[in-house]
């Protein structure tokens, strides 16, 4: 069965480099230096969860970020950065490296 796992993992990481242009679910890391203390990632994760196309929100509190995934046919960065500042968190989309 290892063989059948590993072709899977190939099939997986393929699509994922050649991700359809119908559905394009984005994932962006903005960093939100004003979580300061542990009420703050639920107050940001509920801000975000208001975005209409915002999928999954993953908040490193430690790191101080937050890992939106988003469809970016319905929402973008700029709507996600406004949503958290809106609620009191200001942030910014961390670079990405390419
Ligand atoms: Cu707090």
């Amino acid at each position: 069965m290892k063989n059948l796992k590993a072709m899977l993992v190939g099939v997986v990481a393929a699509l994922a480099l050649t991700a359809p242009s119908w559905a394009s679910p984005k994932t962006v890391t903005l960093n939100v230096s004003g979580m300061t203390c542990e009420a703050c990632p639920i107050t940001v994760k509920k801000a975000l969860q208001k975005v209409p196309g915002v999928s999954k929100i993953d908040v490193l509190y430690e790191k101080k970020q937050v890992v939106v995934t988003f469809d970016d046919s319905k929402t973008n960065t700029d709507a996600l950065v406004k949503a958290t500042t809106n609620a009191g968190y200001p942030s910014q989309p961390e670079k990405t490296a390419k």
